[in-house]
């Protein structure tokens, strides 16, 4: 030893050897953004500088708290639609809270058929706009495909057997294929100032569910990787479409199943998420959304990517203080990215509260805590 640090002494100044020390304690934190030569490897090499930028925010907010999401929160709400109200930005968790949420959800189901409107009777055009929006004010947009099944023309939820026939040399490869351009022809429209809107694409979600046609029964794991890498080198390659952030996200587990089942691999996903919910038993909620977070965490960690909460509710909230003392204690600490509440559609399916609804007080409470973000406390989150 003494040996060793009499040629450190002769070969390297003071300062060289603690300057090399500071490096391996850096790139031992394992921490993306904080190491000094180790940078986030992600799936496209050549990521657009707005998507990297959006990263990097992500990171920098995981660090200071939550980003609350609400998906749709600016296209309709319980008693009111956007195109009421064609030159204002509305949202119900901002007619509570007076503040927008962070996260911005959109779905583009039935853009793949050509349609105007989504599955849930939002226009595209107004998608659009409202992307743009979200983002000029420093939001972030994430986006989910509730698409058709192509084998058969039934909904996602027709979960026929359909995967086999879209991989590969299948039997509806160009129609799948064709389907992808809608996807990049419309996010190839949405700009900001010249430049494509970043956006955090979460496709084929909840595939270890039976209820998609990609899900659990309806494919092997090894035809949902396929088709999960063959829609990244389509969007990629082929489209040429370099500003998305790729996130894979499983339903909560069932005790015993394997959330690597399904996973495309770390050259494929940038962002690992799951979707939890609760069905009206707080207590087992709490527990899954505190084993799913133990797993999701450590995975994401050991692999130097960040993770999310990726949907989440309780239809209609129901419990009283739900928001303050049920969910929060569970995500304060987590370390996850965002969380995304599902829609506001009508009072019998809504997952976040509205003017005048019991859950109003609560849901204040679990805004001004704080660990939660919402638009104001991320808009100054890292630029660069
Ligand atoms: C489901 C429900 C449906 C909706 C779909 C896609 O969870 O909200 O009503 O069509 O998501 O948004």
């Amino acid at each position: 030893m003494t040996a060793m640090i009499k040629i450190i002494n002769k070969k390297y100044s003071i300062k060289k050897v603690l300057f090399f020390s500071f490096i391996i304690l850096m790139s031992s934190c394992n921490s993306l953004y904080n190491s000094v030569y180790q940078k986030p490897k992600l799936v496209d090499t050549k990521i657009s500088k707005n998507a990297k930028i959006l990263h990097k925010r992500l990171f920098y907010t995981a660090k200071k708290g939550i980003a609350i999401g609400h998906q749709d929160a600016t296209s309709y709400g319980i008693g009111w639609k956007q195109e009421d109200f064609p030159n204002e930005m509305r949202s119900d968790v901002q007619e509570i809270t007076g503040d927008f949420p962070a996260v911005f959800g959109f779905d583009i189901g039935h853009i793949e058929l050509g349609k105007k409107e989504n599955l849930d009777s939002v226009s595209f055009n107004f998608m659009r706009k409202a992307m743009i929006e979200a983002h000029k004010k420093g939001g972030i947009i994430t986006v989910s495909w509730h698409l058709d099944n192509p084998t058969t023309g039934g909904d996602s939820w027709d979960n026929t057997p359909a995967v086999k026939d879209i991989i590969g040399n299948g039997i509806h490869k160009k129609k799948y294929e064709f389907w992808l351009k809608r996807v990049a022809d419309f996010f190839k429209t949405v700009e900001y100032k010249g430049k494509l809107v970043p956006i955090v694409f979460r496709p084929f979600h909840e595939m270890n569910g039976k209820w998609f046609w990609w899900g659990e029964g309806s494919c092997t794991s090894e035809e949902y990787v396929q088709l999960w890498r063959e829609t990244v080198h389509l969007l990629r390659d082929k489209y040429k479409l370099n500003n998305l952030i790729y996130v894979y996200s499983p339903n909560k587990l069932n005790p015993f199943e394997n959330y690597m089942k399904y996973y495309p691999g770390d050259d494929y996903v940038d962002i690992l998420g799951i979707d939890v919910y609760d069905f009206k038993n707080s207590e087992a909620f709490a527990n899954s959304m505190a084993s799913s977070l133990a797993l999701v965490k450590q995975i994401a960690i050991s692999k130097n990517k960040l993770f999310a909460f990726t949907e989440t509710g309780l239809e209609t909230i129901p419990t009283e203080n739900w928001y303050s003392e049920v969910l929060y204690p569970v995500i304060e600490n987590s370390g996850a990215a965002w969380i995304l509440f599902w829609r506001n559609h009508i009072e019998t399916h809504h997952y976040m509260p509205f003017k005048g609804h019991t859950s109003e007080e609560d849901f204040k409470r679990f805004q001004s805590f704080p660990k939660t973000l919402f638009l104001k406390d991320i808009q100054n989150i890292t630029q660069d």
